[in-house]
């Protein structure tokens, strides 16, 4: 069911020669940026009647306008099976707990007497938020992009999810609900790129956004990169990984629950234990027949997810080494079920989320942790973080000096200037001093 990968007896080698022992997912995502630009070209010079005609190829219904009527949001929210509506409900308060403290304050450092620099925290003006159909109706993604956004003062949010030809070509009920929960009302019946494509460009009912966040298939993640330097984007986010280090004290049957609940999003997703216990190894592979013929979706996505080649079973001389290990991998979400779990996790220095101990299970963070579950993915865990309310600000300096101030210092920028053989940049500062420059202290 899952490989192994064994990297007991000889030193481990470092940086990127242990990642490449490790398994990772093709996630090709340069080969499908080719494939999307005629999408957001046609888009771009279509407008809605190019988001029109992709849904009734992509999702086979013809609508008759992208934007969602407010109505259509009322009535999901009064279908809700109620025990739905409590849990969403539960998940916004607790994402709102969390990503409320995250907001910046504005601070201003005095360099000098006269000489200040202010740094002051602005939202993006408007955000386009992605919610994938088919596959992955994921309300809970709703909140999570949602509630940073909100929290951060993002005056300006829209959602799009594509058209669901068994609704009537709105988005998900499931999806509209959750929108209406969170007082999203502006939401579009737009799927993959061309939802990308719309927030990007604008179009006749949509006014282009600055940012886009969101998850979304290899469409979405290749649209992104398309528009990457004309909007922000959160991350291109590939297929959800799972790591967990564990030694012999973990529960297999905890463990391979956790493996399969990953597993369980799409065939690339990616189920990795490191353990430095060959007994915890076999109960884990024991376990996962019995688990995995338990449950559902099993032969189009948890089978495909454990055999391939993006998941394994990683043995280590010991939890130093899977430290290492775990580090070079840099999970989306890392499991640390070991004795003083604590200690281990403080340890990690590359995860997007860190779960400590038996009872912070990867599917508590999905949905009610409180923390946000847009995580890097592909290794971008060593180099970036999930989503949170600073994804949504802009740090902006307030430069602020008085004559005096300048006068101490323009010396010293005059000499950098002179440096850098751009005297043009010396000359603003000696042109506010009779072409002279001042003394300094
Ligand atoms: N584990 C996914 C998020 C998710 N899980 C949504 C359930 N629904 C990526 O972090
Ligand atoms: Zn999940």
């Amino acid at each position: 069911m899952i490989s192994r990968i064994d990297l007991r007896g000889d030193a481990l080698p470092e940086g990127p020669a242990l990642r490449d022992l490790l398994p990772r997912a093709d996630f090709d995502v340069a080969a499908a940026l080719e494939k999307v630009r005629p999408i957001c070209e046609a888009v771009h010079h279509r407008g809605d009647a190019a988001l029109i005609d992709f849904a009734e190829r992509f999702d086979g219904v013809r609508l008759e306008s992208v934007r969602v009527p407010a109505q259509a949001l009322t009535d999901a929210l009064a279908a809700l099976d109620p025990a739905v509506r409590a849990a969403l409900e539960e998940s916004i308060r607790r994402a709102r707990l969390v990503h409320r403290e995250q907001r910046r304050v504005t601070h201003t450092t005095q360099v000098v007497p006269g000489g200040s620099v202010t740094e002051k925290w602005v939202p993006v003006e408007r955000v386009g938020l992605y919610a994938p159909g088919g596959r992955s109706v994921y309300p809970s993604s709703v909140i999570m992009n949602a509630v940073p956004a909100q929290e951060a003062g993002v005056e300006s949010i829209a959602l799009a999810s594509p058209p669901q030809a068994d609704f009537g070509g709105l988005p998900h009920p499931t999806i509209l609900a959750a929108c209406a929960l969170l007082g999203v009302d502006e939401v579009y019946a737009a799927g993959g790129a061309t939802a990308v494509a719309m927030f990007a460009y604008g179009t006749e009912s949509c006014a282009p956004a600055n940012m886009v966040t969101g998850p979304g298939n290899i469409w979405v993640a290749a649209a992104k990169r398309f528009f990457t330097g004309r909007i922000g984007i959160d991350a291109e986010a590939g297929p959800t990984e799972i790591a967990i280090l564990a030694d012999d004290t973990a529960d297999p049957v905890h463990v391979a629950s956790d493996l399969i609940s990953q597993a369980e999003h799409d065939p690339l997703a990616a189920a990795v234990l490191v353990t430095d216990s060959v007994e915890l190894a076999q109960a884990v592979e024991k376990e996962l027949e019995p688990q995995v013929a338990a449950t559902k979706h099993v032969e189009d996505r948890i089978v495909p997810a454990l055999r391939g080649r993006q998941s394994a079973i990683v043995l280590v001389d010991g939890i130093e080494e899977g430290l290492k290990v775990v580090d070079a991998y840099g999970a989306e979400h890392l499991e640390i079920q070991t004795a003083r779990a604590a200690e281990v996790a403080d340890r990690v220095k590359n995860a997007g989320a860190i779960f400590i101990g038996p009872w912070a299970p990867v599917s508590l963070g999905d949905y009610a942790a409180g923390s946000n579950h847009v995580l890097p993915t592909g290794g971008c865990a060593c180099h970036s973080s999930g989503l949170s309310v600073q994804s949504f600000l802009r740090g902006i300096h307030i430069v602020d000096y008085t004559k005096d101030a300048l006068a101490e210092v323009a010396r010293h920028v005059v000499t950098l200037a002179e440096a850098e053989d751009l005297p043009a940049h010396g000359a603003a500062v000696k042109a506010r001093f009779g072409w002279k420059v001042p003394e300094g202290k």
